[in-house]
């Protein structure tokens, strides 16, 4: 197993390392483990990544400043000494852009064929972001339809999942053929937003953004705000009922999921990849049929994660294990009166037979 050497590391590889343990929850330690021809670009990867975030998540920069910068970014990561300072005093990320220059000292001495993917990354998520903001302008600060929402997705969550799919094969630690089937490069995105959406929707909905599309909602309740009036009773189905649809809709990816990860050939580059995917099917558990995900911010508890660690840690049949528990469970926990009790059904069956099918349970 590889450890870093903080002394042989430059001033500024440190601070980057510094910068991804203050942003980052969970990525942070998967990402210190990778193999070591991965590490500091996938390190710096984040980091830009992070940045562009950073800037698109503060609602305290009008359109008019946070477009251009969105757009741009992408150069400004080329531009010796570059900073950003007009963070908003409660972005929890804004030092990472207040020490930017550091970042960039460090993207600078990338190998090229891993920076150009980097760069191709940046400029595509930072023009989506771009294009979000703008629209959400004009509607209500949020997405209509499922297409749309998906497009988001895609910006945030599949590009990444591009971006890194790249990285693996041109570092030869995954089976090139995967660069051949997209569709399963973007499920791997889109399950972790997508999850990460439904989560998220109350303090979203605290920082006036919508990420659930008006197409679904609008099925269930007349008004976006009525999800989160948690005194009316008949709210309370009418909101438990939406994010079932929500939870549905992710689920439709787990399948490719599984897939994509039989095509990783490193086990450190497995680990990272697994371990959001194990967290994320457990948190998906976890926010169904639960409607405290309209009064509050709940996570995975510490116990559980740590299990999922373990467990992501060892090889797909393992990590197939765990998709099968928590599908039992989901199973389980779905309720006869929703209207979309036999969808979800269904779609918990569907999966459990292509584990069953690639993993016999003998
Ligand atoms: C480059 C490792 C592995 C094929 C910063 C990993 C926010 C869910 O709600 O902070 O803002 O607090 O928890 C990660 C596919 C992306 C998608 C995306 C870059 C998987 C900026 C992660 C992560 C592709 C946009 C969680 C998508 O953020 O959310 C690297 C394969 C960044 C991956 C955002 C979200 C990540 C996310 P919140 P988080
Ligand atoms: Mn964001
Ligand atoms: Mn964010
Ligand atoms: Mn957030
Ligand atoms: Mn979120
Ligand atoms: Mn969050």
């Amino acid at each position: 197993v590889h450890v870093r050497d903080p002394s042989k590391e430059s001033e500024t590889e440190r601070a980057c390392f510094k910068y991804l343990d203050l942003t980052s929850r969970s990525f942070a330690a998967v990402i210190k483990e990778l193999n070591p021809e991965l590490l500091m670009p996938i390190c710096l990867f984040y980091l830009a990544l992070r940045g562009l975030d950073t800037i698109e998540d503060d609602m305290t920069l009008p359109n008019e400043k946070k477009i251009p910068l969105l757009r741009n970014f992408d150069s400004y990561m080329e531009i010796d000494g570059w900073t950003f300072k007009d963070n908003g005093p409660n972005e929890k990320d804004r030092e990472l852009l207040v020490n930017f220059d550091k970042v960039i000292v460090e993207l600078k001495r990338m190998k090229p064929e891993y920076y150009a993917i980097v760069r191709d990354i940046t400029t595509k998520m930072g023009n989506g972001m771009a294009d979000y903001a703008l629209n959400a302008e004009h509607n209500a600060n949020g997405v209509n339809t499922i297409v749309d929402y998906e497009l988001y997705c895609h910006y945030v969550a599949g590009l990444v999942g591009d971006g890194l799919t790249r990285l693996f094969v041109e570092a030869k630690l995954a089976n090139p053929a995967l660069l051949e089937r997209p569709a399963l490069t973007e499920s791997m995105g889109q399950f972790l937003q997508k999850t990460n959406i439904i989560r998220d929707v109350h303090e979203d909905f605290l920082d006036k953004r919508r990420f659930w599309p008006k197409e679904i909602w609008s099925k269930h309740v007349d008004n976006w705000d009525d999800l989160f009036d948690t005194s009316n009773p008949v709210f309370r189905r009418k909101a438990l009922e939406c994010s079932s649809e929500m939870v549905l809709n992710a689920l439709k990816h787990a399948d490719e999921c599984l897939f994509y990860m039989a095509g990783i050939r490193d086990q450190s580059v497995f680990n990272f990849v697994a371990i959001p995917q194990s967290m994320a099917i457990a948190t998906l558990e976890l926010v169904f049929r639960n409607p405290a995900i309209f009064s509050s911010h709940i996570k995975i508890t510490k116990g559980d994660a740590c299990q999922l660690m373990n467990e992501s840690t060892q090889n797909l049949r393992v990590v197939c294990d765990v998709f099968r528990r928590y599908l039992r469970r989901i199973h389980k926990k779905n309720d006869p009166r929703d209207p979309l009790y036999t969808a979800i059904s269904l779609q918990c069956s569907k999966i459990e037979q292509f584990i069953e099918s690639i993993f016999p349970s003998q």
